[in-house]
């Protein structure tokens, strides 16, 4: 697979340079300032990628183009921004950029409760609390109908949150769930917006009674309007499963699972449409065998996103190192090595190691905990493309 790693533009306190010493041959970027919705101009798409270039690396792949709310829930300026969506396509292909990450999960993009929790060693890692996060629903966001969303246990484990979380606890649990996860991402909500809840709220409420069912209709609805621009330039569009797998905040989930997957690629059986297989995401759900779902989806899939999680019996779950946890990365990498060896790939989110918390990195994007991973990755693909036989340069002085 083509070692890719996401970057966060020019503002970004890892520079191409670094990402040079380590074996990085393809960005994963965005245009972070554009608002969504808007057009991604050929001018700016160009800029970026030639600096891109400048370093010796390409812009492998676009980490998100995103689908505007007005699109998943079916606004009536839906089609003015799905225009502009395909104008955005067309744009980057015309720089030559076709590889286009982009998920369907309405409000929230990716949920956590705690970003900094401790490992054993001293590192710190992301961490997703069922009882912490119904904490957030029920007395925090004070969702309508929230309590009938969660288990007996959970809701007495709240109980007892209740007496313990203090105001500062709260704010954090606020700024984790919906801020400081989102923004960087071209989330909804920003690090400097004032009433993150009520926004959120607002928000929520866009989707009052859009059921699965209407989510799928209107992502086939995206996919099936997209498409002609796809063939005409060649842009493989492919979805992120949604992170958790599993409903949350009353809201749809459809990317969640085998039968999620099977559905959105033959609503639109297409080449051009295609997954983005996040082994984090998929592994976050105990009914998920992420080894089965490689082996099925690989022709499928035009981007990888390696990392692992571990889910503790009561259903929590934590990013587990990359040689460890559900995903089993190493028999993915024999999958994905098989099916195509310039698949680009990016180890997805990190530990927090050494000096990463002082460097005030986006949560999850440390330096020396990805770099880290990088590294055991890069080990895994030399030692499978040995085994395969396959003849691939591996980054070094002397290679
Ligand atoms: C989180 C990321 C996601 C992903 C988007 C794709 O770390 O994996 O934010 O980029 O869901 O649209």
């Amino acid at each position: 697979m083509e070692r890719t790693w996401r970057w966060f533009g020019k503002n970004d306190k890892i520079t191409l340079g670094m990402l040079k010493q380590i074996g990085v041959e393809g960005i994963v970027t965005a245009l972070h300032d554009v608002p969504n919705g808007e057009i991604w101009a050929q001018e700016q798409i160009h800029v970026l990628r030639t600096y891109i270039e400048s370093y010796g690396m390409r812009w492998s792949v676009v980490e998100s183009l995103p689908v505007s709310e007005g699109i998943k829930y079916g606004s009536p300026d839906c089609d003015t921004l799905i225009e502009n969506y395909k104008q955005s396509l067309h744009n980057l292909a015309a720089e030559g950029i076709h590889t286009v990450c982009y998920n369907f999960m309405p409000v929230l993009d990716w949920a956590r409760t705690d970003l900094s929790h401790a490992n054993p060693n001293g590192s710190t890692n992301l961490y997703f609390s069922h009882a912490q996060f119904a904490y957030f629903d029920i007395c925090i966001l004070k969702r309508d109908g929230a309590e009938k969303d969660w288990s007996p246990a959970i809701l007495e484990e709240v109980e007892q949150l209740k007496r313990t979380m203090t105001p500062e606890d709260d704010h954090r649990l606020v700024e984790n769930i919906i801020v400081k996860t989102q923004g960087f991402v071209s989330g909804n909500i920003k690090e400097d917006d004032e009433h993150p809840v009520e926004l959120f709220r607002e928000l929520l409420s866009l989707y009052k009674g859009i059921t699965r069912d209407q989510l799928r209709e209107n992502m086939r609805y995206f996919l099936n309007a997209i498409m002609p621009t796809c063939d005409e330039c060649n842009i493989y569009m492919c979805v992120h499963p949604d992170d958790p797998p599993f409903p949350i905040l009353g809201l749809p989930r459809i990317v969640t699972n085998d039968e999620d997957i099977a559905w959105f690629l033959h609503a639109v059986d297409n080449v051009h449409n295609g997954l983005t297989f996040c082994a984090g995401s998929l592994s976050a759900g105990a009914h998920n065998d992420v080894v089965e779902l490689a082996r099925k989806y690989a022709s499928r899939t035009s981007f990888v996103h390696l990392r692992s999680c571990h889910i503790f019996p009561n259903g929590d779950f934590t990013e587990a190192s990359h040689l460890g946890g559900r995903a089993d990365i190493i028999e993915l990498v024999r999958i994905f090595e098989r099916t195509n060896p310039r698949l680009p790939m990016r180890v997805d989110h990190g530990m927090t190691m050494l000096n990463d918390a002082e460097r005030g990195y986006n949560a999850g994007y440390s330096f020396l905990g990805r770099m880290f991973a990088m590294g055991q990755v890069q080990g895994i693909l030399a030692t499978v493309d040995r085994e395969l036989g396959i003849d691939y340069k591996q980054p070094g002085f002397f290679d």
